[in-house]
């Protein structure tokens, strides 16, 4: 080594300024190592120890642990939604707990978020991620004539969807009649709140939606419309417009808020045009992305929409994400891209997505928690119902949503099904077939009413398998629509129970009492009523009358719908709520039954996880519009 003599210091100066310089240096470095290592034993709570540490924060995997408890209590969780009714039914809501086993600061996990996302190479720009620009690019703004222009059909049909055959038409307008009771008593007894309830006639807001109101009311705009009921529908639009309050400070589902809330507000205005309904999804889809910022970029459960704080449920395992609430994001947030022309929708949808190509699954399975932090899987607990269920209905549906283009979705939904057909699926006793719930390798043999939405999936999915699979997945679906049937018809209401199993002699009925109520659910019918446009099988549609003769005998109250408690005894027991689902989802597709098929066509039309029609997005149709648009 050279020592060059600097100008006016002797040889021997120089050597000991160097020496002193090298003792502060060394003093210097071991006080920076001092401080570094005092991190480690301060409180996880500390903030200064999250920004420092936040890389080393991974969770071990811990297959298996966690309380069964836990578990059993959010398989019902996610899906049901609507937390009183669960207070009031048998299933009882865990407190949020605040005080989670990870951060959940909104400012530092955005921090911490964007860097560990860079750490994990989960492209989050435009140009690192081919089907997310694919998705997300239009070549201008959009605009809903251009929209208009590249729809195959016309959204409501020839005549409404008016059937020809009397019967049906009768039947179609009984459903509509239940709607407008449905609205009526909402309006009459809990206008404004979230939802009502018919027994004790008021309101209830629950704690799902974080402060914000009027679920029953953005849950029912598209029924409204699409049933023609306009006067309802025009009162549903101004309460949009003078009392949606978006500024609410309170603590959401991210999963509901986004499911009822933005996409109703969606299937509104592309049903509509009206501006009132853009402008109010764009801003609340904005409150929403705070609940990103996590190490991995996988959102957490829960989100205060006013301070962009978000933590992970109380209830789910080591602060773990639900794969049905995280993996129920992609067709709403793809959609909120092409209305604000902002990329980061589709991008953070497609972090999602990679973080779950990348990782391994077990037997090809994707089991229902995962951590936010570590990206890793939290508990083997596979359901296609409650905890799981959307996921694997929103990997079919963006794929078709794109128009078919979203080659990895196809895939994923392929392969992933593949994978439940090879652990989940069997076969009764009694020749009925049904999803089992699969624990670290060990069967329950036990299928929810959630899961029956699985019927439709797999129709809606079967055309576009490999051909010699086609049959088989339409038989597939038939099959599980069977089975889901039967659950109806063994109890005496002729209405299904929350879950049914299949062991100990049961076939397709409660063997719990707990599992006893039905709340209003619409999946079987929602498979009916896929089950029907697939196939004109006129027996659908008599299953579905079936069941409106059920809601009509034993839900249906002085002042509007109301689950029940036990749906194996005819002298019912009223849960005293009335569902918001019940308004967005079972009414709608029921009337959807009864219709034509060229309502809501679905050569044109989605309908998300709360059975809001979303439109198939054609990118080139409006790439080209938009060209065309400027050379006029
Ligand atoms: C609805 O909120 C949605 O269908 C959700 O995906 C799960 N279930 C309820 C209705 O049962």
């Amino acid at each position: 080594m050279v020592f060059r003599k600097l100008p006016g210091v002797s040889a021997s100066g120089m050597g000991l300024r160097l020496s002193q310089k090298f003792v502060f240096l060394l003093f210097l470095s071991g006080l920076v190592t001092l401080c570094f290592g005092a991190l480690f034993f301060l409180p996880d709570s500390v903030r200064i120890k999250r920004i420092f540490l936040f890389k080393t924060e991974t969770q071990p995997v811990t297959v298996g642990s966690g309380s069964e408890n836990d578990a059993r209590e959010h398989l019902k969780r996610p899906k049901e939604g609507v937390s009183s009714a669960k207070g009031e039914t048998s299933t009882k809501l865990k407190p949020l707990s605040r005080r989670p086993s990870v951060s959940h600061e909104g400012t530092e996990e955005r921090l911490a978020g964007g860097k560990a996302q860079e750490d994990l190479t989960l492209a989050r720009s435009r140009t690192e991620s081919a089907t997310s620009s694919d998705q997300g690019a239009q070549s201008d703004t959009f605009t809903y004539k251009k929209f208009k222009r590249c729809l195959l059909k016309a959204p409501l049909g020839r005549d409404n969807g008016k059937p020809s055959d009397p019967q049906t038409n009768e039947r179609r307008e009984k459903v509509k009649e239940m709607m407008k009771f449905a609205w009526d008593n909402y309006k009459r007894y809990a206008w404004g709140k979230n939802e009502l309830r018919p027994l004790t006639r008021n309101g209830h807001i629950g704690n799902m939606f974080g402060g914000l109101r009027g679920a029953s009311i953005i849950d029912s705009l598209d029924t409204l419309y699409v049933m023609g009921l306009m006067d309802e529908y025009n009162e549903a639009k101004e309460w949009v417009q003078t009392s949606l309050d978006l500024n609410s400070n309170g603590e959401a589902s991210l999963f509901e808020v986004n499911i009822r809330y933005v996409g109703g507000l969606l299937s509104a205005y592309y049903l509509t045009g009206e501006e009132l309904f853009k402008n109010k999804v764009v801003e609340l889809g904005e409150k929403l992305l705070p609940a990103f910022n996590t190490p991995t970029g996988i959102p957490r459960g829960v989100i205060n929409l006013g301070s962009g704080t978000s933590w992970s449920w109380g209830w789910a395992s080591a602060g773990s994400s639900i794969l049905a609430e995280f993996g129920t994001l992609h067709l709403e947030f793809v959609h909120l891209t092409q209305l604000s022309n902002n990329p980061i929708y589709t991008e953070k949808v497609m972090n999602i997505r990679k973080l779950l190509n990348k990782i391994e699954k077990p037997h090809g399975l994707y089991p229902n928690f995962l951590s936010p932090v570590s990206g890793n899987w939290v508990q083997h607990h596979v359901s296609i119902g409650g905890l799981g269920d959307s996921f694997y209905e929103y990997l079919i549906k963006s794929y078709l949503m794109s128009d078919k283009t979203d080659e990895d979705a196809k895939t994923t939904y392929y392969n992933a099904l593949e994978a439940i057909e090879a652990n989940l699926v069997q076969k009764s006793p009694g020749g009925l077939t049904y999803m089992a719930e699969w624990r670290g390798g060990i069967l329950d043999h036990k299928m929810g009413h959630l899961a029956c939405f699985s019927g439709g999936m797999i129709g809606i999915g079967a055309d576009d398998g490999a051909p010699e699979k086609r049959q088989h997945y339409l038989d597939l679906a038939a099959e599980i629509t069977h089975t889901c049937h039967e659950s109806y018809t063994r109890s005496a209401t002729k209405l299904g129970p929350e879950a049914f199993r299949f062991d100990s002699g049961a076939e397709a009925t409660a063997t719990r009492l707990s599992d006893r109520y039905y709340i209003l659910r619409p999946e079987v019918i929602e498979s009916y009523m896929y089950m029907w446009r697939l196939t004109h099988d006129p027996k659908y549609r008599e299953w579905g009358w079936e069941a409106v003769e059920a809601l009509e005998q034993h839900c249906r109250v002085d002042s509007g719908f109301s689950g029940i408690r036990d749906v194996y005894t005819t002298t019912v027991s009223h849960d005293n709520m009335q569902q918001s689902f019940f308004l967005s989802e079972t009414l709608k597709y029921l009337y959807l039954l009864f219709s034509d098929d060229d309502l809501l066509p679905l050569e044109d039309w989605v309908f998300n996880t709360e059975a809001h029609p979303l439109p198939i997005i054609r990118t080139n149709c409006l790439q080209n519009e938009a060209t065309q648009d400027k050379t006029l």
